[in-house]
């Protein structure tokens, strides 16, 4: 994908729909299982007016030493809490929802966020970095809860 097409521009407004009827704050292509480089992200509190970003091909072209824990959820494992630390600032490179390129450094929630969306673009999943037994624990809870789930 190299630039921003109006299907592009069409994805991204369906997949910030889903993410705000989930609700979350960001979302992966790959979530919707679209494997594409693109994220939607919208921090903003509730009642707060929103503050919607796209990603396009998002690349980090730096980050720093310092981590900074977040206690994460993700929407493709439901139920499941616990806390990642990350690097708190990350310089980005991305092109926005006209295609235009981006260079911003991120950083508190947002840089969190994004590093949480990026991975899912690789195919990793914040539990991937909890303990073998922590996992083990993640992935039973989810197994049960699709099959209560289905169940119903
Ligand atoms: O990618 C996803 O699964 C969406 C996550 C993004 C996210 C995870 C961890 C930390 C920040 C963002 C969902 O938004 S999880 C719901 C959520 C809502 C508010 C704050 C944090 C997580
Ligand atoms: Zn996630």
């Amino acid at each position: 994908m190299e630039k921003v097409t109006d299907e592009t521009r069409k994805l991204m407004d369906d997949m910030l729909e889903t993410m705000y009827a989930a609700p979350g704050i960001g979302l992966a292509a790959i979530q919707i299982g679209v494997p594409l480089n693109v994220i939607v992200m919208d921090l903003a509190r509730d009642g707060e007016p929103a503050q919607v970003k796209y990603f396009v091909n998002p690349e980090i072209l730096e980050d720093v030493e310092e981590l900074h824990p977040y206690q994460e959820g993700c929407l493709s494992v439901p139920e499941v809490f616990d806390t990642i630390e990350r690097p708190e600032r990350v310089k980005l490179r991305y092109l926005d929802y006209n295609g235009k390129e981006v260079i911003e450094w991120a950083e508190g929630l947002y840089a969190t966020c994004i590093q949480h969306e990026m991975d899912h673009l690789k195919g990793i999943v914040f539990i991937d970095y909890l303990s073998r037994l922590k996992r083990e624990r993640a992935v039973k809870k989810v197994a049960k809860a699709v099959k209560l789930k289905a169940a119903t």
